[in-house]
């Protein structure tokens, strides 16, 4: 086993990783961009070092950097969290060539997966079902209307080295097709360097249903069970839950087979999600894999038990699983809730800014992975994910009771965060039901609309009403009391914020 690791990362994920170090007994280095010099991780590793200005492509995503810093503190192992370079098979194949273990695939399995049309190859041939749709990019327009007769519509365009929802593309009728091709292809090019596209047969009010696998070098692959995910705005997660409320056990056993064997067949080794979409009638159909640990693996681990970081440190100083198939156990209910530092109110803007006070909840099986504290200032540079809420119960009812304690604890001041949001959706009958699609916060969004337009409505009648009384020359009514003043004493004032 190494005994020091550099977290090539910042945030809630450089913390949680940290942990897992210290708890394995091995020493942490931390690095940071200028904006991060006070950030949490950088205070809780063993040493921390600066990288660079805060710009990602100047700091955390300086792969020489990382790798000139892991040699002057003699770091022999590195752990990318995930987002910045932890899908890049160029910095897994630096790390190697400076003789560092990278904690994570083996970058031919990250290359197989960042492909998205050779990935559907992949999972064809390990049988593993895809959306009906092509199994190379798209030529011209003419092929493209070529494979959306054959699979028929509505289609979906998605870049094929993109994902996560980016340059996609929905195409209801053949009249829309070249332009939404062309769109795709622009978009693709820009954001990705590849303009490269492919076709998929559109699945209507899927959920989104995402596997975790684990892999050693020496050919063992278990599945920990499935993610539900589906409580989504603009391809950004809010809610995830292990179990889904949507999964049997037999449908879990068949995800879970379909999940391992992909991974077999690309030489994965060490945690990795496959994410699949589930159609009305229950059908799974293979998405995307992504070759990294996610943000919401915490539900995984308070549901069996297992420590999933702890996992990639074992896997990648070379043992053996630990355990096998059948060891793996389901117990209870895990929801996590993202905190983002976003203001709900106002179209999820980035609310940076300091946090003037902050009070975590507590209690049983609740658990906070947060990369915040009080007087921090969240920079305006990366991601808005101050901290992740995650709850356990032995059901489904319990956990959403304790969601909603939870959030009911967590005061959060000088920035705006989703915590209202959070709050909303666990009252939210269809959520309280498990009545979950990835149309869910649309949904959510039309109906708030619709709702502040009653509140217009209510507000212009009270206006009419209070002119009528003042031209009838009467005084209006009061308003009604408030909540008594027993109730009030010694409270301070609850503030929005
Ligand atoms: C789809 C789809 C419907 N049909 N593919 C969005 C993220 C990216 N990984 C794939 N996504 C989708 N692909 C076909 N063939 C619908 C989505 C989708 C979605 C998927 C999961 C969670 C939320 C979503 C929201 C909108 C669209």
């Amino acid at each position: 086993m190494f005994t020091k690791v550099l977290i090539a990362n910042r945030g809630e994920i450089a913390v949680r990783v940290i942990r897992a170090c210290r708890e394995a007994g091995l020493r942490t280095v931390a690095v940071f961009s200028e904006a991060d010099r006070d950030a949490l991780h950088v205070r809780l590793a063993d040493e921390a070092h600066a990288i660079g200005p805060p710009p990602a492509a100047e700091s955390y995503l300086a792969m020489d950097r990382l790798i000139e810093v892991a040699r002057r503190s003699g770091a022999e192992a590195v752990h990318p969290g995930y987002g910045f370079l932890s899908e890049r098979p160029a910095f897994a194949e630096a790390c190697a060539a400076a003789g560092l273990t990278f904690i994570g695939p083996p970058p031919a399995a990250i290359r197989a997966m960042g492909d998205k049309v050779a990935a559907r190859r992949t999972a064809i041939a390990a049988q593993v079902p895809v959306v009906p749709g092509t199994e190379s990019p798209v030529r011209d327009d003419a092929d493209a209307a070529r494979v959306a007769e054959r699979v028929g519509y509505p289609v979906m365009i998605k870049a094929a080295m993109g994902g996560g929802g980016k340059g996609m593309r929905l195409v209801r009728a053949a009249a829309e097709l070249p332009g939404a091709l062309r769109a795709a292809r622009s978009e693709a090019g820009s954001a990705f360097g590849d303009a490269s596209v492919y076709i998929e047969r559109y699945v209507e009010e899927p959920r989104h249903i995402e596997i975790q696998v684990l892999a050693d070098g020496h050919g063992n692959v278990v599945h920990l069970g499935e993610r539900e995910c589906s409580i989504q705005r603009r391809h950004q997660k809010l809610i995830e839950e292990c179990p889904s409320p949507f999964a049997t056990p037999e449908l879990r056993s068949r995800m879970g087979e379909a999940a391992c064997r992909l991974a077999s067949a690309v030489g994965y080794v060490n945690a990795g999600t496959v994410e699949f979409l589930v159609d009305t009638e229950g059908r799974f159909y293979f998405l995307e894999m992504n070759t990294r640990l996610q943000v919401e693996h915490p539900v995984t681990e308070l549901v069996t038990g297992r420590d999933l970081v702890k996992e990639q440190l074992r896997i990648a100083a070379g043992e053996k699983l630990g355990f096998s198939q059948d060891d793996v156990r389901w117990s209870g209910w895990a929801i996590e809730c993202r905190i983002n530092a976003e203001d709900p109110f106002a179209g999820f803007l980035p609310s940076p800014g300091q946090i003037r006070s902050l009070r975590s909840p507590g209690g049983p099986s609740v658990r906070e992975d947060s990369g915040v504290y009080a007087g921090y200032t969240i920079p305006r540079y990366y991601d808005t994910l101050m901290a992740k809420l995650i709850v356990w119960g032995p059901d489904r009812e319990t956990a959403v009771a304790r969601m909603r304690r939870a959030l009911s604890e967590y005061h959060v001041a000088g920035v705006r965060t989703t915590i209202p949001v959070l709050e909303h959706i666990m009252e939210h009958p269809d959520f309280v039901a498990g009545r979950l699609s990835t149309a869910f916060i649309d949904r959510l969004m039309l109906a708030e609309r619709a709702e502040a337009g009653g509140a217009r409505r209510s507000v212009a009648i009270i206006a009419a009403a209070l002119a009528a009384y003042e031209q009838a020359g009467r005084r209006a009514p009061l308003p009604s009391a408030g909540p008594s003043p027993w109730a009030q004493s010694g409270r301070p004032a609850r503030r929005r914020s």
